[in-house]
């Protein structure tokens, strides 16, 4: 089992695909263990883009995702890291497969409507990171009937 972050972008948000973002997850079979929503502050937007720091695009990611609300989840699954990557498809959406959220909603790098972790250091970091408080322990008795 793995747990993997996911945060709707504030362009999602603008967009009205919260619930179609949301619900493709939720669909899938992933388990829902964090969900909320918040305007970042700059503190938490550096942070969790920190890899990217030194980049010429920046400066303006942090503006864009400090710029309204994003939607925060956590979701726990096997190889969810993986599966989530999938569900979102490739960074570009004019080069993301239809089927995935990119696909089928995005014609942009910058505007790419949503976020998953890439691996499982990543994910714990930005996991600490949104959801400082930690996350939900719950039985779904879905999941009897998603895992043979
Ligand atoms: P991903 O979100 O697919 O993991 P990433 O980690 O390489 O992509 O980049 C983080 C975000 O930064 C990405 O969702 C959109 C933005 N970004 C990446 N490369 C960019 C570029 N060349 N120009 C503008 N924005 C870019
Ligand atoms: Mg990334």
């Amino acid at each position: 089992m793995e747990t993997t972050y996911v945060m709707i972008k504030p362009d999602g948000v603008q967009r009205g695909l919260v619930s179609e973002i949301l619900g493709r997850f939720e669909r899938k079979g992933l388990k829902l263990v964090g969900l909320k929503s918040m305007v970042p502050g700059e503190d938490v937007a550096r942070a969790h883009y920190d890899v990217h720091k030194e980049r010429p695009f920046f400066p303006g990611l942090i503006k864009f995702i400090t710029s309204g609300p994003v939607v925060c989840m956590a979701w726990e699954g096997v190889d969810a890291i993986a599966v989530a990557r999938k569900l979102i498809g490739a960074t570009n959406g004019r080069q993301a497969e239809p089927g995935t959220i990119r696909g089928d909603f995005g014609m942009d790098m910058g505007f790419n409507m949503i976020h998953g972790s890439d691996a499982p250091e990543t994910a714990a970091f930005e996991l600490g990171l949104w959801f400082p408080e930690g996350l939900m322990s719950w039985d779904n008795t879905m999941g009897a009937w998603v895992y043979e």
